[in-house]
C-alpha cells in the first residue's frame, strides 16, 4: 500500500482520505464522532436491540441485529451523515461518476456474541456489472463498540477493488479493520469485505450509513420510509442527500421541478427546472455525446 489507510478526524484532510480509497479501497478514520454522540446514539439504538429478530441466511448473520430507517430511529445519525469528512471522501470518490450522491442505505449491523464470520463480499453485487468497474458507492461503517479482531471487526481486503472479479484473497491479504468507537471504516462499494466473528461475550455494533451514484435507484427507498411530512423535520442539507433534490441534470423531477419543492411552502412562483449547478455536468455530458460520435438528441445541444 503506498498511502497511510489510518486517519484522525481532528486533522485529516477529506481529500487524503478520499485518495487512500482510491490507493487502499478504504480508510479508517478515528474520532468521527465527539463522546457525546456516542452516548446519545447508543441510547437511541438500545431498546431497538431487543425488539429486532437475528438474520434470517447465513450472510445476514444467525446472530446479527439489523435494522435500518436510522434517521427517525437514530436521529445522531442525522449529524455522522453530514460529517465533512464523510461527504469530502465521497466527493473524491463518486463525483468523477456523478453529478450528485445520494444515501442509498443506512443500517445497524449488532453482532452478538457467538456469531461466525461473514462471507467475504463486494457491496453492490446486485448491480449488474463485474469488477474493476468504476466505483458506485461508498459505504462506511461506523464502531459504536470499539472494533477487534476477536468481537468482529470489519475484514478488509486493501486493494481488492481494482482486482478482477475472480480473484479470491489469500488468508494473509485479508486485514481486521480495528478501531477505537466513535471510529469510521470509509470504502469504495468493490473493496472485498466482510463482518469477522464475535468470539468475545460483548455485542459489537456498527452503523452503515452508506451513497451511491444520484443516477442509481437508492438500496433503501428513502422516499417511502421518509415521505415528505418526515423528510421536513430533517436539515436542509440531509434533505437533498436522501434524494429530495435533483440526482443528476434533470433526473429525479416532480412537475418538472426539483423535488425539493414538496418540502417548501406552496408558492405560485414556478420552481427551477433545473439546478444551475447541474448545468455543467449537462453540458459535459452533451460534449461525451459529441466526442463518442452518437449524436446528441435535436434541440440539447448547449450554448455556452
Ligand atoms: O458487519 C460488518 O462488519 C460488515 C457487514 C457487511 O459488510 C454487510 O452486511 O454487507
Amino acid at each position: 500500500m503506498v498511502q497511510t489507510a489510518r486517519f484522525d478526524a481532528r486533522n485529516a484532510d477529506p481529500e487524503e482520505v478520499g485518495r487512500s480509497i482510491d490507493i487502499n479501497g478504504y480508510a479508517i478514520v478515528e474520532n468521527m464522532m465527539t463522546p457525546d454522540q456516542l452516548t446519545s446514539l447508543r441510547a437511541e439504538l438500545e431498546p431497538h436491540f431487543a425488539t429486532q429478530k437475528t438474520g434470517e441466511t447465513a450472510f445476514l448473520g444467525a446472530k446479527t441485529k439489523r435494522f435500518n430507517n436510522l434517521f427517525m430511529r437514530a436521529p445522531t445519525t442525522r449529524q455522522m451523515v453530514l460529517h465533512p469528512i464523510l461527504l469530502g471522501a465521497a466527493d473524491h470518490i463518486l463525483l468523477p461518476h456523478c453529478a450528485r450522491y445520494q444515501v442509498t442505505y443506512t443500517g445497524v449491523m449488532h453482532l452478538m456474541p457467538g456469531e461466525k464470520a461473514q462471507a467475504l463480499h463486494r457491496d453492490g453485487f446486485f448491480y449488474p456489472f463485474r469488477n474493476p468497474g468504476p466505483v458506485l458507492q461508498q459505504g462506511s461503517l461506523w464502531a459504536i463498540t470499539e472494533f477487534t479482531a476477536d468481537n468482529g471487526a470489519t475484514r478488509v481486503v486493501p486493494g481488492s477493488h481494482l482486482w478482477e472479479e475472480e480473484r479470491a484473497p489469500k488468508p494473509e491479504e485479508i486485514i481486521a479493520a480495528e478501531m477505537p468507537a466513535g471510529s469510521a471504516i470509509i470504502y469504495a462499494h468493490n473493496v472485498v469485505h466482510g463482518g469477522g466473528a464475535n468470539i468475545t461475550d460483548q455485542p459489537r455494533t456498527a452503523v452503515a450509513l452508506n451513497f451511491t451514484l444520484g443516477w442509481l435507484r437508492q438500496q433503501e427507498n428513502q422516499f417511502l420510509t421518509l415521505p415528505p411530512e418526515k423528510a421536513r423535520e430533517l436539515p436542509d442539507a440531509l434533505q437533498r442527500l436522501i434524494g429530495y433534490d435533483f440526482g443528476a441534470p434533470f433526473m429525479g423531477a416532480v412537475n418538472g421541478q426539483s423535488p425539493h419543492v414538496l418540502l417548501e411552502e406552496p408558492s405560485d412562483e414556478p420552481g427551477p427546472r433545473n439546478d444551475p449547478s447541474l448545468d455543467r455536468a449537462y453540458r459535459e455530458r452533451v460534449q461525451w455525446l459529441q466526442a463518442t460520435a452518437v449524436p446528441p438528441p435535436p434541440g440539447v445541444v448547449p450554448t455556452e
